[in-house]
């Protein structure tokens, strides 16, 4: 058994004295889930309003995919895939007939799955569209996230993602997010091969396009014969609302980026979907992953699809995001510290009435944390409140009322 930690202080202390300095966490050290709720050390337990950005959307340590899990892993974990394995191609055929497409591909973080799509679509450009060799173009936006590995961060346009990580990848061009006349200026060029865009800017902060920006998009990659790569990792598995947020415009994007949630937080999963035309432009030996597809992670994702489906997570999203953003727009009447309220389903974000660099919103993390709530500032002046899936209609209202209560006492 690994050592046991029983003070907060004692593993914040552990973390930055052998710990890379990568991450700037709020004070609270978590021991277990279940659910809606996290506990830390000392026992306080808390509603989790990040879902570890939406990987938890079917709630913490989910009985029944905890016990996929177990079962599996039993059995075989890892054979990589120099052989078959009995488990991926259930696998396969379950997450391609659920979400219409031909083929899948199994990687293991959001980042890789990203990568896994550039590499598709670039290799489509060439073989397919007749790009010349090396001179293939993706169209990406203002404020995206889509990982952290060199490639991803060249298309980046945050500073903290790209500072000092240079030189950056060329074949990137970067236009402005919710903006149609910019998009049909860049596609047309020949040489471009795909869009990749998010539904919703998560990182951004939430960032939801108007209506039809998503639909214009897929109809200029139509017309220009793009790819459309919709990077869904944190807006996909019923987290807004609907099984995968480009529904909500009758989108189907020719590669579907999955991650996170797919796996309900248990194993890092993500996915590639696309049809036969596209996905098999990569042959044997050009691309793949030592742990991708790997016979655990296929019977974890599984069970994670089936509880979000038998569970009508997308549902629940979709009703309690309502409730969840009536109440914050009747908040803003009686406080001028929350500016705007945006997000759909469950993925919705507070801007707060202060400058980006101020401390306000940190501050108010600190108090929700305080009144047994997680949520994290993003971009300053931002709280992204994305709670488990599984809330109930009566721990909502709970929720908001921990949300007012503290912002109103930050506000004094
Ligand atoms: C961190 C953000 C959220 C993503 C989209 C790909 C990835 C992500 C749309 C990469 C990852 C995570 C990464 C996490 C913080 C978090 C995040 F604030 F950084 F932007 F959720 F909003 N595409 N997002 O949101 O997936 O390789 O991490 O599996 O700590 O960096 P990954």
């Amino acid at each position: 058994m690994i050592d046991t930690i029983t003070t907060s202080q004692e593993a914040i202390a552990l973390e930055e004295k052998f710990g890379a300095h990568n991450y700037h966490p709020l004070p609270v050290v978590l021991s277990k889930g279940e659910g809606v709720f996290l506990w830390d050390v000392e026992g306080k337990r808390y509603f989790d309003f990040l879902s570890a950005y939406s990987a938890v959307n079917q709630g913490h340590c989910h009985p029944r995919i905890i016990q996929a899990l177990i079962d599996q892993a039993k059995e075989l974990t890892l054979t990589s895939r120099a052989f078959y394995n009995d488990k991926l191609g259930v696998a396969e055929k379950f997450v391609c007939e659920l979400f219409g497409y031909e083929k899948a591909l199994f990687m293991n973080s959001g980042a890789e799955a990203n990568e896994t799509a550039i590499k598709l679509a670039r290799k489509w450009g060439y073989t397919k569209k007749g790009i010349p060799e090396n001179q293939a173009v993706i169209v990406a936006v203002k404020k995206n996230f889509h990982g952290r590995t060199t490639t991803i961060i060249s298309a980046s346009t945050d500073p903290s993602s790209q500072k000092g990580f240079g030189p950056f990848m060329p074949g990137f061009e970067i236009v402005d997010y919710d903006h149609v006349a910019a998009l049909e200026k860049a596609l047309a060029n020949p040489n471009v091969c795909g869009l990749w865009i998010e539904p919703i800017q998560g990182e951004a902060g939430v960032y939801v396009p108007q209506e039809g920006y998503l639909k214009a998009g897929e109809k200029l990659c139509k017309q220009h014969n793009v790819l459309l790569m919709m990077d869904e990792i944190q807006t996909g598995i019923a987290r807004t609302g609907k099984m995968l947020a480009s529904s909500h415009e009758n989108v189907r994007p020719d590669l579907l980026i999955l991650g996170k949630a797919l796996s309900g937080g248990v194993l890092p999963i993500s996915l590639v979907l696309a049809d036969d035309e596209i996905m098999l432009v990569i042959k044997p030996g050009e691309h793949g992953s030592t742990f991708g597809g790997n016979p655990l992670a296929a019977a974890v994702v599984v069970e994670a699809m089936r509880v979000v489906e038998e569970e009508k997570l997308a549902e629940n999203a979709e009703r309690l995001g309502k409730v969840f953003r009536n109440r914050m727009t009747a908040f803003m009447q009686k406080s001028t510290m929350v500016k705007l309220v945006r997000g759909k389903g469950l993925l919705n974000a507070i801007v707060i009435n202060d400058t980006p660099d101020s401390e306000t919103a940190w501050n108010i993390c600190l108090k929700f944390a305080e009144y047994g709530l997680l949520a994290k500032p993003t971009h300053g002046n931002i709280i992204r409140l994305a709670p488990p899936l599984v809330i109930t209609e009566e721990q909502i209202h709970e929720c908001c009322d921990i949300i007012e209560k503290s912002i109103l006492e930050i506000a004094k």
